[in-house]
C-alpha cells in the first residue's frame, strides 16, 4: 500500500487503484496506529481512479524534521576520505564511524527545504563540487516505529564537506538541498535485503552518470539507526531518516543547473527532480 501527499490530499494506492482520502491531516495520519487497516477501511467509502494527475505529487512530509545518517556503505566512506584528502585534511573519522557503534547522524533539513518529485533540487552557489546521494528514506512515528519507507535525495556539496568536516550542516543543509517521494511505501516489515537502488544523472537529455546498490551491502540495520536518533530526542511529529549512500558518482563529476536527477527504489516508486 502507497501513500501520497497530493495538492488535493491524501492519495492511497491499493492494487494499482487510487483513492482520494479528503480531509485528514497528514500529520495525524502518519502517527496513527494501525495506519494501513485504517486507510483499507476509508478507501472502501471512495470511488477509485485508475490514475491520478502526477503533478498534483507533493513531498510526503508535514510538520516532520528530516534526519540523515553517513558512512553506512563502504563506497561512501571511500568517498569522504578521497574528498576529505581533495580537500588537504585526512579521512580517519570516516573510516573510524564506519566501524564504530555509534553511527553518523546529522539533520538533514527542515520542512520548508525539502522538496516533492518533480520539483527542483538546488546546488549552493558557493559550491563548486556537488552530487546528488540516493538513500532510501525511512518514515517513522513518534513512538519510534518504522511505518513506511521513501526515495530520498541528499543532496551534497563534497567540496564544502572536503575542506573540513565540521562544515557538513553547510555542505548538507540549504534550501532545496532534499527531496523526497514520490510516496510512502507503507509496511510494517523491512525490506527484503535485494531491494534496489538505483540513480540516474542525465544532461541535455543524455545519461551522465548511472548506478545501483543494493539494502544487502548497508552495513547497519534501519532499526538500529532509529534507535539511536529516538535515544535522547523526541519526535512529536515523527520524523523522516536517511540511511546513507551507497552510490556515488566519480570524482570528476559535479552536478549543473538543468541536470535530471532519477532516483527509483523497488517497490516504492521513482524520485525525479531537476537541478535549479
Ligand atoms: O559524512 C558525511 C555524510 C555522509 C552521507 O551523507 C552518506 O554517507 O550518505
Ligand atoms: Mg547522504
Amino acid at each position: 500500500m502507497k501513500l501520497y501527499k497530493t495538492a488535493l490530499g491524501p492519495v492511497v494506492e491499493i492494487s494499482a487503484r487510487f483513492h482520494l482520502l479528503s480531509g485528514l491531516d497528514w500529520d495525524a495520519l502518519l502517527n496513527e496506529d494501525n495506519l494501513p487497516e485504517m486507510l483499507q477501511q476509508r478507501a472502501k467509502n471512495v470511488l477509485p481512479m485508475t490514475k491520478f494527475d502526477e503533478r498534483e505529487i507533493l513531498a510526503p512530509i508535514g510538520r516532520q524534521e528530516v534526519w540523515a545518517a553517513g558512512v553506512t556503505y563502504f563506497r561512501s566512506r571511500d568517498a569522504r576520505i578521497e574528498e576529505a584528502k581533495a580537500g588537504g585534511g585526512g579521512g580517519d573519522f570516516y573510516a573510524k564511524v564506519y566501524e564504530a557503534d555509534r553511527p553518523e547522524l546529522f539533520f538533514k533539513a527542515s520542512p520548508h527545504r525539502v522538496v516533492g518529485t518533480g520539483q527542483k533540487v538546488r546546488i549552493r552557489k558557493d559550491s563548486k563540487w556537488n552530487v546528488p546521494e540516493p538513500e532510501l528514506t525511512l518514515a517513522i512515528n513518534s513512538s519510534g516505529k518504522i511505518i513506511g519507507y521513501t526515495c530520498g535525495n541528499d543532496m551534497s556539496s563534497r567540496d564544502i564537506e572536503g575542506e573540513n568536516p565540521l562544515y557538513l550542516p553547510q555542505a548538507k543543509c540549504y534550501d532545496q538541498s532534499c527531496a523526497l517521494g514520490p510516496c510512502v511505501l507503507l509496511c510494517n516489515d523491512p525490506l527484503a535485503a535485494s531491494t534496489a537502488i538505483h540513480i540516474e544523472i542525465s544532461r541535455a537529455g543524455k545519461s551522465m552518470f548511472s548506478g545501483s546498490t543494493t539494502l544487502e551491502r548497508m552495513k547497519r540495520k534501519p532499526v538500529e539507526l532509529v534507535e539511536f536518533l529516538y535515544r535522547e530526542s523526541s519526535f512529536p511529529q515523527g520524523c523522516f531518516l536517511m540511511t546513507g549512500t551507497g552510490i556515488v558518482p566519480p570524482n570528476e563529476f559535479t552536478l549543473m543547473s538543468g541536470d535530471t536527477v532519477a532516483i527509483r527504489i523497488d517497490g516504492i516508486g521513482e524520485l525525479k527532480n531537476t537541478v535549479e
